[in-house]
């Protein structure tokens, strides 16, 4: 079951001696509202279904947010009641909403989500002409972006259409310059506006970003390159990230940062769907390097938070809160 949006909020989590508006992390993409099915099978014959959010973005800050991080959002919605559940979920737990735009014309994008056999789940989007799809360069403003330590986007917002990759390109460009630490996961689906343009849309984006949070294929793609997850981790920084974590599933992930090389192993998990599990990862690692963790913790807290954010079938309604990732990290480090 899902939570009610307002237990999304971690009691625990406090955002004690920040200033009132330093934000640890502003986002820029495309939230969603998400419909679960209640049973598996194809859709026609599933009655009920039931309302989440998501959205690669929005998945990482509400991540952040349950481990007492202060995150921001940049994007549009529409000016309809599922733009209005995304504001208010967001709000909930403490996400910055005021750049939230919300367009009068174009709807709120949605996704259904389709469980077919052993648990594989399949996306199925309308989201084509939604608010998003119109974000623009007139939503990135500098005077929001330094109020961060750190930038966070995707390739799926890079691909949503053109005037979101010139924002996508304007955002990491300011933040860049400004000093925050940019992340970028490519996050490559097909039926996006640039989909099949991924590569050549893509690299050039990577010089502006400091942390490359990638799957395997995803950064072969991204370099023409085939081989071990250290080959390809080096080959990212040719491109520009400093610091380059290779996320490959059940055989864990593999990270990089100029002078350490770590492999963390994929977690045991009560499996019932994969989707999030990446934005799972992305939300521990950043939320413990932001705090001064050395790779191979950082690595070890990602795994934590994707492998929990397996066990349900939403994209992030079982992340940790702070209590239970500090239980759980100890114990990972006990094996
Ligand atoms: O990473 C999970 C997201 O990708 C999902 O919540 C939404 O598929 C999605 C999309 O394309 O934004």
């Amino acid at each position: 079951m899902l939570r009610h949006t307002t237990d999304y909020c971690d009691p625990m989590a406090t955002n004690a001696g920040k200033p009132l508006d330093a934000l640890d992390l502003i986002a820029l993409g495309e939230p969603l509202v998400v419909m679960l099915p209640d049973r598996s099978g194809p859709l026609r014959a599933v009655p009920r279904f039931e309302r989440g959010i998501a959205g690669a973005e929005c998945n990482v800050l509400l991540g952040m947010a349950r481990l007492g991080g202060r995150g921001g959002l940049i994007t549009r919605v529409g000016s309809d009641e599922f733009g209005h559940f995304v504001v208010e979920t967001l709000r909930a737990v403490g996400i910055d909403t005021s750049r939230v735009e919300m367009d009068r014309r174009r709807p709120t994008g949605l996704y259904f989500r389709e469980i077919a056999a052993l648990n594989h789940s399949r996306p199925i989007y309308y989201r084509a002409g939604s608010a998003a799809a119109a974000l623009s360069v007139d939503q990135i403003e500098v005077a929001y972006l330094v109020r961060a330590r750190a930038f966070l986007t995707t390739g799926i917002t890079a691909l949503l259409s053109a005037s979101a990759h010139d924002a996508v390109c304007a955002a990491l460009m300011a933040a860049h310059e400004h000093g925050l630490t940019t992340y970028f996961d490519p996050n490559l689906r097909n039926g996006l506006w640039g989909s099949a343009r991924a590569r050549q849309l893509i690299r050039p984006l990577l010089r502006y970003v400091d942390v490359f949070l990638g799957g395997e294929d995803e950064a072969a793609l991204l370099t023409g390159r085939n081989g071990s997850p250290e080959k390809l981790a080096t080959a990212v920084t040719r491109l520009g990230p400093r610091e380059v974590v290779i996320k490959r599933g059940s055989a864990g992930a593999h990270g990089f940062d100029g002078d350490t090389s770590h492999s963390q192993a994929a977690l045991p998990t009560v499996f019932k769907d994969a989707v999030g599990a990446g934005d799972g990862f992305n939300a521990g690692y950043i939320t413990f390097r932001q705090r001064g963790a050395a790779l191979e913790e950082a690595l070890r807290a990602g795994a934590i938070c994707g492998a929990s954010v397996c066990s349900s079938i939403g994209d992030f309604e079982s992340f940790p809160r702070t209590d239970d990732l500090s239980v759980l990290m100890s114990d990972a480090s006990a094996h």
